[in-house]
């Protein structure tokens, strides 16, 4: 209850991702992001294909793709253009401004292809809004968005700590032109037009053995207020994956709508 409307985001949003983001919500029906975390191009691009209809955002880690290159990120910026995606690298920058950028531009040419990144926000302000706005407002670059890490879904995550969450949400309040929001898993700021992706989601199991914890869609969304779900092995790791990722896409909006007013 008391949600604004995604049609009232969309117009209420300074970050050209969320308008993006959430106008292929509404067309999709669908607040999942699919965490494709395969190790080769044909592999991601497979499933890529796929799931497209299903999902607003594709999200990889290309330094774990063994034979990432660019022709895979020409693959999959046309499909994603195709089918209506947005493509989400997760790389979790987390240095000084300068080498942000130096990355952005290196090897993997991430702000070439990826429409929204993640950053932690350790390193504090003075080394992320700046940075990231400048290859927003590029042209040359397909960036359009960055999403802090406000929590994590580890077990023990140092983000718990006594006011952390506050302050990246406090960063994110003040440049919200650039950053569309957050990765946590409770809502983490009042400003409606930050979206809150969340991972550590799975229908079926808890945990694995290397600290991740999982939990369901109606905690995620209906009691933790999250927007956006993040779901990689309850989808990659089933031999069905499809019929899995209609599963999570269903669950997923049934408990957004569940809580929108009625006007999407
Ligand atoms: N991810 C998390 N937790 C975080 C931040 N990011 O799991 O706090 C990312 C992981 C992985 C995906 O890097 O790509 O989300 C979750 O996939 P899983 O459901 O298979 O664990």
């Amino acid at each position: 209850a008391g949600r604004t409307s995604l049609k009232d985001k969309e117009n209420l949003t300074e970050s050209p991702l969320n308008k993006k983001i959430l106008s292929i919500m509404r067309k999709k029906k669908s607040n999942l992001c699919l965490a494709i975390d395969y190790t080769t191009s044909e592999q991601v691009l497979q499933l890529a294909e796929r799931a497209g209809p299903f999902v607003i955002a594709i999200k990889v880690h290309a330094d774990a793709i063994t034979d990432f290159n660019e022709d895979f990120t020409q693959k999959l910026t046309t499909l994603a253009n195709d089918m209506d995606f947005v493509i989400f690298e997760d790389r979790k920058f987390a240095d000084t401004g300068n080498t942000t950028q130096l990355q952005l531009r290196g090897i993997q040419k991430i702000a070439s292809w990826a429409d929204v990144v993640t950053a932690h926000a350790i390193q504090g302000n003075d080394s992320i809004s700046g940075v990231f706005r400048e290859f927003i407002a590029d042209p040359a670059y397909r960036l359009s968005g960055v999403l802090l890490i406000a929590q994590l879904s580890t077990k023990g995550s140092l983000t718990a700590l006594n006011g952390y969450t506050e302050e990246v949400a406090q960063i994110a309040n003040e440049n919200r032109d650039v950053i569309s929001g957050f990765i946590a898993q409770t809502r983490v700021s009042n400003f409606s037009d930050l979206l809150n992706w969340t991972p550590g989601v799975n229908l079926d199991v808890k945990s694995d053995s290397a600290g991740q914890q999982w939990r369901g869609v109606d905690e995620a969304i209906d009691i933790q207020q999250n927007d956006i779900v993040i779901v990689g092995r309850g989808v990659t790791s089933s031999n069905e994956p499809v019929q899995q990722l209609k599963r999570y896409r269903q669950t997923a909006w049934d408990a957004l709508v569940k809580n929108e007013p009625a006007d999407n």
